[in-house]
């Protein structure tokens, strides 16, 4: 069969230390005496092109399994990597993509869940995501769990107990898009690089900085949330001077209704509209009271929040999670759905037991998840 003959990317894009593909398969050890040239025993060596230069200085090492496999880690440039695919795909390999086994130990459901844990920790923010996998490629997490439910039959409960905790789950490795909007002045992206950690956005004392839709990585408690940042919203005249301005907030208002949450900050300045959060099109909203250590009036329901004294940042950041998923912690020691697609079994699987069905076939697919 043509692809018996493979090559798999073990790393994912973009530049780093080191980057590592994987071939394997009856020719595989053809492939090497063809291109590969070391020393002895070392398993340090050249791989060369087909006219004999180098592509590059790499270390070779044979992976245990049935057929021949051979882990190459080369120099972390993504070009290197895809002249090294390019020279085993010339060679007769098919590439496909990386085998779950090379993470996980062992074999069927269980192993496949750890396997995809592992596979994702590269994309885990925080110390606390990178956690949370390991515990749910553990016996604690998804991993056990799937293994127990499949000795005996899972009921609805089990698999209505794990929807409900999906969403935070799959939060730890799908940033939601949250976006800060307002008024001109509101402190819109004082807040922005507050939360972010980092001046990313110009500030200043004159309405109408902001023109621009920025966006950049912040983390609360461990979550990964993508922060947008953009032009105020107000009223502008047909003038060629707001030219600029009219454009930023129409971008402002297109990214609000597509945001997964929008922070709307009402300040002091915004006098009668004090208690009545802004009319926008968005699908979910939360309303602060920013700026805050200006009014010592106290005549507001929003919660405030004040990025000069730090007040209300934290809890801010607990509001937005318990919005976006009913809680603010990562969870912890207790199995949880992390992929999409886990959750699309585990729902196919609720479904089957409601029509009277054994669930476990379904629950097989959990293991291909990716
Ligand atoms: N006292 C006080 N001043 C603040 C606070 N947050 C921002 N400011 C000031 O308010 C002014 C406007 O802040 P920005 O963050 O630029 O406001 P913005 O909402 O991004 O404004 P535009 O980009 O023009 O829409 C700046 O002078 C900030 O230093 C706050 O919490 N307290
Ligand atoms: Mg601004």
């Amino acid at each position: 069969m043509a692809d018996s003959n493979w090559i798999s990317e073990v790393t994912g894009p973009g530049r780093s230390a080191l980057h590592g593909v994987m071939i394997g398969g009856p020719a595989a050890d053809q492939w090497l005496s063809d291109c590969f040239r070391g020393s002895g025993s070392s398993p340090h060596g050249t791989l060369h092109d087909e006219d004999g230069t180098v592509i590059d200085d790499v270390v070779l090492v044979e992976w245990p399994g049935e057929t021949s496999r051979y882990l190459i880690t080369c120099h972390g440039s993504p070009v290197l990597k895809e002249h090294i695919v390019d020279r085993f795909v010339q060679l007769g390999a098919t590439p496909r993509e990386p085998k779950m086994d090379l993470w996980g130990e062992g074999k069927g459901v269980g192993a496949g869940i750890a396997a995809q844990a592992r596979i994702s920790l590269p994309r885990a923010c925080s110390r606390e995501a990178s956690a949370f996998l390991l515990e749910q490629a553990s016996s604690l997490g998804l991993a056990g769990w799937i293994e127990r439910v499949l000795e005996t039959s899972p009921t609805d409960a089990d698999l209505k107990h794990l929807l409900q905790s999906a969403a935070s789950g799959i939060g730890v490795l799908d940033a939601p898009r949250v976006v800060i909007a307002g008024v001109p002045n509101a402190g819109k992206s004082t807040l922005f690089n507050e939360l972010v950690g980092e001046s990313r956005a110009l500030t200043w004392h004159q309405p109408g900085t902001t023109r621009d839709l920025i966006e950049s990585q912040a983390i609360f408690c461990g979550f990964p949330i993508s922060l947008i940042d953009g032009a105020g919203i107000r009223q502008l005249g047909e003038s060629v001077e707001e030219t600029v301005e009219r454009e930023g907030v129409r971008r402002m208002r297109l990214a609000m209704s597509s945001a997964d949450l929008v922070l709307q900050l009402v300040p002091p300045s915004e006098g009668e509209r004090r208690n009545r959060p802004l009319e926008t099109p968005c699908r979910r909203s939360l309303v602060f009271h920013s700026r805050c250590d200006e009014n010592s009036a106290g005549d507001v329901v929003y919660p405030r929040i004040s990025t000069m004294t730090g007040e209300g940042i934290e809890t801010l950041k607990v509001l937005v999670l318990q919005e976006l998923y009913g809680v603010s912690q990562m969870p912890q020691g207790k199995p949880c759905l992390f992929l999409p697609s886990q959750r699309h079994w585990i729902e196919q699987a609720l479904v089957a037991i409601e029509g009277g069905t054994d669930p476990r076939s379904i629950l097989l697919n959990l293991a291909e998840c990716i």
